[in-house]
């Protein structure tokens, strides 16, 4: 698991050199602009059942079939599981935006994920496309200029729009 340093850190030690002035000056510039990604992630985490909530909502409207007999969020139990791991992706992405690095989310969330969902006949697709209503809903917060001193954020929510892209490509 990295973050944004010691990935640099680890591929500048394979090379056996040292950090180098555009490492050194991307790194800079992240920090510079800390402020915004610790206001994403804020926000983020704060609207976390919002966002769950309403993508699956979102997600059921459009896809019935999931929640009727035989659909594989049927029965409340399926349900919860479904809901919990809306959350628990939403939950990687907020600590992969905060590390600046996809990493965490690739090794704890993402790896196996797949074989996971074939295995209990959970569709990769619905996940996507669960993934995905939380990355609009997500984007649309952390973005919102309303109550912050207005900047430009489009690069950290790409990088964050990226982190959601990646989970869904994952399963789907
Ligand atoms: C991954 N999900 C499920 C299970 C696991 C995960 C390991 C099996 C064990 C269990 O039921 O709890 N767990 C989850 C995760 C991590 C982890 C991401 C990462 C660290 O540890 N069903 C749908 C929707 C979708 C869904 C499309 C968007 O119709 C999900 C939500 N996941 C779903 C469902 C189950 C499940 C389990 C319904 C239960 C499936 C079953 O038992 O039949």
């Amino acid at each position: 698991m990295f973050d944004a340093f010691t990935r640099v850190v680890s591929q500048a030690d394979a090379r056996g050199e040292y950090l180098s002035s555009s490492q050194l000056d991307a790194l800079s510039a992240m920090v510079a602009d800390s402020n915004k990604r610790m206001d994403s992630v804020n926000r983020i985490t704060s609207n976390a059942s919002t966002i769950v909530a309403n993508a699956a909502r979102s997600l059921f409207a459009e896809q019935p079939q999931l929640i009727t007999p035989g659909g594989n969020a049927y029965t409340s139990r399926r349900m919860a599981a479904c809901l919990r791991d809306m959350e628990i992706i939403l939950r990687y992405v907020t600590y992969a935006t905060f590390s600046g690095d996809g990493s965490v989310l690739d090794d704890r969330c993402l790896n196996g994920l797949r074989e996971t969902y074939v295995a209990l006949g959970v569709p990769g697709a619905s996940v996507a496309a669960g993934v995905s209503k939380m990355k609009e809903a997500a984007l649309s917060i952390a973005n919102d200029r309303n109550g912050i001193t207005p900047g430009d954020c489009s690069a950290l929510m790409s990088e964050i729009a990226s982190y959601f892209d990646r989970a869904a490509a994952a399963v789907a």
